[in-house]
């Protein structure tokens, strides 16, 4: 009885009520339209626990009506047309309130889910999403190209701002859950659709891949950083420029260590030659809090690890290792931190 297995639900609960933002949970919007969904949420339980306890009664009552005494033989069945007639109507009954339940929350589900796809407000933010294997590449469209930002698997946003979401994959579905933000939503290959989010609390939101990806679809995070409008535009500003000149003679060795090795192959850094949209975009690389979509903190420790053997951390992952001499790749790891 006093197991912890028994309490485990109650933990799950009390959690659910304390966590600050930053964590991730359905029943902690930090959006209008995981409000709503929460909402869906207690409305669907309160109906399935009232179920519950008239279940429980009517099974009770049934069970202390029922007449059979251990040592008795089983009772002889009279004909009872009465008794007949009134658990006909029991039944019907019971059968006619279920299904209008069940229409009940067929309709609050619709409503929900009309309420989360309206946009309301004008002039949002338009964040491109795609997909890979297994990382999110995150760009911020513009009509001059070089306007555009990219990132990997850190979505800056503004709060109290409506962000609409366009996304695609390169290569299988993938979904994109924040589940403080918003619901679910698929990533298809070779088809872009929309949806659209707006924040009202400054924090870090956890979101995951929700759809299973292949071998490293558990290592697929990536996190929203809602942001006061100004700081927003700050980070805006500073993603635009190109990456920062080496201010030390290892940053420099450094970022001739990247180009003279298969990184260019893979990876931009803007500023330099490295131009291929293969892998996330590094050119402000220093300013993410994690890499390798969430799976690694952004230190100096983990990035040389990473660079040198990605396939012990990620197995499956498409960046190659990359056995460097050591003070190659200390060089390598100071230009990569001077990114901001
Ligand atoms: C064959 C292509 C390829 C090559 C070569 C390659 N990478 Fe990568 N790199 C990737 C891919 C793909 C990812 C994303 C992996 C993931 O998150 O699962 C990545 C991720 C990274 C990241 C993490 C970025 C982030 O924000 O999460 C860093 C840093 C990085 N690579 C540095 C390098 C360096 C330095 C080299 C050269 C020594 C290199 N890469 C060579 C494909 C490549
Ligand atoms: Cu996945």
């Amino acid at each position: 009885m006093n197991s912890g297995f028994t309490f485990v639900p109650l933990r799950f609960l009390a959690q659910a009520m304390t966590l600050d933002p930053g964590h991730h949970h359905v029943l902690h919007p930090a959006a209008p339209q995981a409000g709503h969904i929460e909402w869906l949420y207690w409305i669907t339980f309160w109906i399935l626990f009232a179920v519950f306890v008239l279940m429980i009664v009517a099974f009770a009552s049934a069970a202390a009506k029922s007449g059979v005494i251990a040592d008795h033989p089983l009772p002889i069945l009279e004909k009872d047309e009465e008794g007949d007639r009134r658990a006909s109507w029991g039944v019907a009954s019971a059968v006619g309130i279920t299904v209008i339940t069940l229409f009940l929350i067929l309709v609050l589900s619709v409503v929900t889910g009309k309420r989360v796809e309206g946009l309301t407000s004008k002039n949002p933010v338009t964040i491109q999403i795609t997909g890979h294997q297994w990382w999110w590449e995150i760009s911020y469209p513009n009509s001059q190209a070089d306007q555009t930002i990219t990132t990997a698997n850190e979505i800056h946003v503004p709060i109290n701002t409506p962000v609409v979401v366009l996304t695609n994959s390169m290569d299988v579905i993938h979904s994109f859950w924040a589940p403080s933000i918003t619901g679910k939503r698929d990533l298809l290959p070779g088809y872009s659709s929309a949806f659209w989010f707006e924040i009202d609390k400054a924090g870090i939101y956890h979101g995951q891949c929700a759809e299973f990806c292949g071998l490293q679809h558990a290592h697929m995070g990536f996190s929203i950083v809602a942001e006061p409008v100004d700081q927003f535009q700050a980070w805006q500003q500073q993603q635009l420029k190109p990456a920062r000149e080496p201010s030390s003679t290892d940053a420099a060795r450094g970022r001739e260590v990247f180009l003279t090795h298969a990184c260019l192959m893979c990876h931009t850094i803007r500023g330099t030659d490295a131009g291929s949209r293969f892998g996330p975009d590094l050119t402000h690389v220093a300013s993410r809090n994690m890499i390798a979509a969430e799976t690694l903190p952004n230190t100096a420790g983990a990035l040389a690890g990473w660079i040198v053997d990605p396939q012990r951390i990620k197995p499956g992952t498409e960046m190659s290792p990359n056995p460097l001499a050591a003070d190659d790749l200390q060089a390598l790891v100071v230009y990569l931190q001077s990114l901001h």
